[in-house]
């Protein structure tokens, strides 16, 4: 299906665009009444995740409410451990929780490598059927953890400030640690390729806890493995976020990937040196700006805008949008990119 606006994808590979494009990190849950009307008619987030039609549904709704430039799949990073044997749950207001963590060998041994088209057959029916219903309209992104922010969750079990249960594993078993990072590194690049089987048209992957890693240990632990993924995903273009990795972004713009983002921590000017001409950057505006007014939004906007002229942009947020930003100040983020010249 030819799509009619293909902005992003351009913009991703360096072609020539109009305007630059714009969505949103979490635009697909979190802030629109319409997501919440949805979310409630089902018993939680997993239901919501795991019901193919209703995913579609609140994945286009950023498309039609806001006029962002592309959709991204409603799901969680962290439906990969659960298809690799890891089940989460998801306890309101505190997020995420694993029952079972993995320790040992034992625990190791209990897991598979996850085949993305079955065991996550749920995503791969809510991308055809958002495909379908998009109808071509813009781009679809699909999306994964990347490994050492999955394996983050799965040692410690829950979100945490300083991952430290994660950490020390990295310390004290290295051999081990690797091992379940290439058991993830598999299970991604199966589940990333059935994800553009289905139609994905671009994939992003999400390193969160990257920044909480030293640069040795960053370049070991996690851009190793997510260098794999770049290497084994050919046909679409590939965004990776690695958020607070502001001492990886050199080795960043060696990886076989078009797009690397940038949080709101990291210097435009200077990333672009980092990083070189050869990427596209995505970003970065302050998630906080959107508390402003619209007129300090749109100031702030534009001098993000101002800072990326001239060079390949996908315009963005430093990382997802906050739960209680305004919807109208999202549009108006949203209006200023697409007004900017
Ligand atoms: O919001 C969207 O656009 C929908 C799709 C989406 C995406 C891209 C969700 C739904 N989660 C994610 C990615 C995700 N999930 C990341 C990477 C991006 C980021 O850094 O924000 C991470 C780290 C998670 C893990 C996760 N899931 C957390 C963070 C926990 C922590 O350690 O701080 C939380 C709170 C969730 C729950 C979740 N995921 C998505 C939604 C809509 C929700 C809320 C659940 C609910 O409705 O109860």
């Amino acid at each position: 299906m030819q799509l009619q606006n293909d902005l992003l994808l351009r913009a991703a590979k360096g072609e020539k665009v109009e305007r630059t494009p714009v969505w949103l990190m979490r635009q697909a849950g979190r802030i629109l009444p319409e997501y919440r009307a949805v979310r409630e008619s089902v018993s939680g987030f997993i239901e919501l995740a795991q019901t193919p039609e209703l995913a579609a549904e609140v994945t286009i709704q950023p498309v039609d409410l806001l006029g962002v430039d592309a959709a991204i799949i409603f799901s969680d990073i962290l439906v990969i451990p659960e298809a690799m044997g890891l089940p989460y749950e998801m306890v309101e207001k505190r997020g995420p929780w694993f029952p079972n963590t993995v320790a040992s060998e034992a625990d190791l041994k209990k897991l598979r490598i996850a085949d993305g088209a079955n065991d996550l057959n749920y995503v791969i029916k809510a991308i055809e059927i958002t495909k379908k219903n998009l109808n071509g309209r813009v781009p679809l992104i699909g999306f994964a953890g990347a490994p050492w922010t999955i394996f983050a969750y799965m040692i410690e079990g829950s979100g945490s400030k300083t991952f430290s249960k994660a950490r020390a594993m990295l310390y004290r078993e290295p051999a081990f640690s690797h091992r379940l990072l290439q058991m993830i590194t598999d299970s991604t690049i199966n589940y990333l390729k059935a994800q553009i089987e289905a139609g994905a048209d671009l994939i992003q992957i999400f390193d969160s806890w990257a920044g909480i890693l030293g640069p040795d240990q960053y370049e070991e632990f996690s851009l190793r493995y997510i260098s794999q993924i770049c290497d084994a995903i050919q046909d679409v273009p590939k965004t990776v976020f690695a958020k607070g990795a502001f001492f990886a972004r050199e080795s960043m713009g060696k990886l076989n990937c078009e797009t690397i983002g940038l949080d709101w921590n990291m210097g435009i000017a200077e990333s672009r040196k980092f990083i070189g001409p050869n990427k596209t950057l995505q970003g970065n505006l302050d998630p906080a700006a959107l508390y402003g007014s619209p007129e300090q939004v749109r100031e702030a906007t534009q001098n993000m805008m101002e800072q990326f002229r001239g060079s390949r942009h996908i315009a963005n947020l430093g990382h997802g949008v906050y739960p209680d930003i305004d919807p109208e100040m999202v549009k108006v983020f949203i209006q200023t990119v697409k007004d900017f010249r």
